[in-house]
């Protein structure tokens, strides 16, 4: 893939603003941050007098630094009001938006722009603006093409919190979605300045106690099923509490069950708020599974998806385990 083409309209349509809301989705991985963060901080000036949003709650404890690092403005609920407009990255649907349980409910744009900027390949197009690239390795790495072509400066914290979204997303460059101008961005952002080691070691080699504690958990809960092509585990409300973990600790102990050997369906059930249980799924070789979590009104990527279920974790397993199993028989071993 070549750099994709930014359009003008998108720049247009956010130099129109003078104070809007940045927003990423729930549950922010750090390409939904660095995206978030990274646009919001290139564009603070005279004229533009950027919020992002991000609620109480919502912040991985693994993931602060990167909110510490940019010191970003924090959107009130009163900035929701006065904001011209809102910028929405690396958002796959309207209601996956992170503004918190009381403006969720509500039409918080109400009748004003919003800028959607993604690479899901199930974005709604929700936007007045959509830009949707959904073979581009990251939302970064599109914020970056769009301050390049926008001419805004890129600090060395800006190329940090880029760099940070387009490592991780990319798995530290290694997942089939790793385009050559993924690594082209990021040698860009490393030139201009992004801390690689200290990104390494915050991001890959930092696990706090309660982490690691919460990983022996999906160790143990890992089961291998469907002739030993799908792998699934699972952390309940109180597993997760009592490794002192919250909901949003929860994104990348998918890893765990999708690193064995043959696996090419991986699945992750976490009950991170009572009665409700979010499924990551994963596909490898050429196994995809966005189709799956469709059929329980998730989305994604065609490889990397997600569903959250109205139900506890058993009921939540016994529905989707067995439909699994099923479901890799549209791809035969060869
Ligand atoms: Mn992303």
């Amino acid at each position: 893939m070549s750099s994709p083409t930014v359009p003008r309209e998108t720049i247009a349509a956010i130099e129109r603003m003078r104070q809007p809301v940045v927003i990423a989705h729930v549950v922010p991985d750090a390409d939904a941050l660095g995206a978030m963060l990274g646009m919001a901080l290139a564009w603070t000036h005279e004229h533009w007098q950027p919020k992002v949003s991000l609620p109480d709650g919502s912040l991985s404890l693994r993931l602060s630094f990167l909110v510490a690092w940019a010191q970003p403005q924090i959107a009130s609920p009163a900035d929701f009001v006065t904001a011209d407009g809102f910028i929405v990255l690396d958002t796959a649907k309207k209601d996956r938006c992170n503004v918190g349980p009381a403006l969720k409910e509500k039409d918080w744009s109400a009748g004003r722009p919003i800028v959607n900027i993604d690479h899901h390949s199930t974005n709604t197009r929700f936007g007045a603006v959509n830009w949707i690239v959904d073979d581009a390795g990251s939302s970064c790495e599109l914020v970056y093409h769009l301050l390049r072509a926008a001419e805004r400066p890129i600090a060395p914290l800006t190329a940090s919190l880029l760099y940070a979204g387009i490592m991780t997303d990319t798995l530290g460059f290694s997942l089939p979605t790793t385009r050559a101008s993924a690594l082209r961005a990021a040698a860009d952002l490393v030139d201009l300045g992004a801390n690689v080691g200290e990104l390494g070691e915050r991001l890959g080699r930092s696990q706090r106690q309660s982490e690691f504690d919460l990983l022996r958990v999906i160790y143990a809960n890992t089961r291998i099923v469907g002739d030993g092509r799908v792998a699934y585990s699972s952390a309940g409300f109180e597993e997760i509490q009592s490794a002192g973990c919250t909901a949003a600790d929860i994104d990348d102990q998918i890893n765990v069950p999708r690193s064995l050997d043959g696996v090419r369906l991986a699945m992750l059930f976490t009950e991170g708020r009572k009665g409700k249980t979010r499924i990551n799924f994963r596909g490898s070789g050429d196994v995809t599974i966005v189709e799956l979590a469709a059929e329980f009104q998730g989305g994604g990527h065609s490889q990397a998806a997600g569903a959250i279920l109205d139900c506890g974790l058993q009921e939540a397993i016994d529905k989707v385990v067995p439909r699994a199993i099923e479901y890799m028989k549209r791809f035969p071993l060869p």
